[in-house]
């Protein structure tokens, strides 16, 4: 069985994400106000826990606000560790920052598998015009720490 159908048949938490709970990390403060009338639907995450491992399958739709892609909040791990990231469909770009500001963005490929370092904060953008989806691997301790991308945002914003 293949870790999409794997995650399917029992997750254990799905995050329904839509504009409202994530509006403010958008730059266009007008494009966001604007379509928070409809409150589209930015991701679904689909997460297994297996003992020490977790695994994810988040499914990403198309789209923009303003000029900038639909994107994942973006997060540090509350506990260094790792993560595997791997494009099931769709056109994906991975945006990379760590404490000291240095930055990376990288141009998902599908059918490769890419290591997130530990560290870094990071966060995934749909540049294409379909829905993108992509599993993810991660030890179970790592935890979601939002609070460093709230605070002060990534420098990369992807058009
Ligand atoms: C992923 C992400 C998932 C959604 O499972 O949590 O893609 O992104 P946000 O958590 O930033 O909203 C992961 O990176 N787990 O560690
Ligand atoms: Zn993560």
């Amino acid at each position: 069985m293949d870790a999409v159908h794997y995650i399917k048949k029992g997750f254990d938490n799905k995050v329904v994400r839509k504009l409202k709970d994530m509006s403010s990390f958008f730059s266009d403060q007008k494009a966001v106000q604007k379509l928070l009338k409809e409150n589209p639907l930015m991701y679904v995450v689909y997460e297994k826990i297996e003992g020490n491992v977790s695994y994810s399958f988040t499914v990403m739709e198309p789209g923009k606000v303003g000029e900038e892609f639909y994107m994942t909040k973006g997060h540090c791990h509350e506990v260094p560790s790792p993560e595997l990231i791997h494009i099931v469909d769709g056109e994906g770009v991975l945006v990379l920052q760590n404490e000291k500001g240095e930055t990376k963005k990288i141009k998902l490929e599908k059918g490769i598998i890419y290591v997130i370092p530990t560290d870094y904060a990071h966060r995934v953008v749909n540049v294409g015009k379909k829905k993108l989806s992509f599993v993810c691997v991660y030890q179970t301790k790592a935890g979601h720490d939002y609070s460093i991308v709230e605070k002060e945002g990534f420098k990369i914003i992807v058009k």
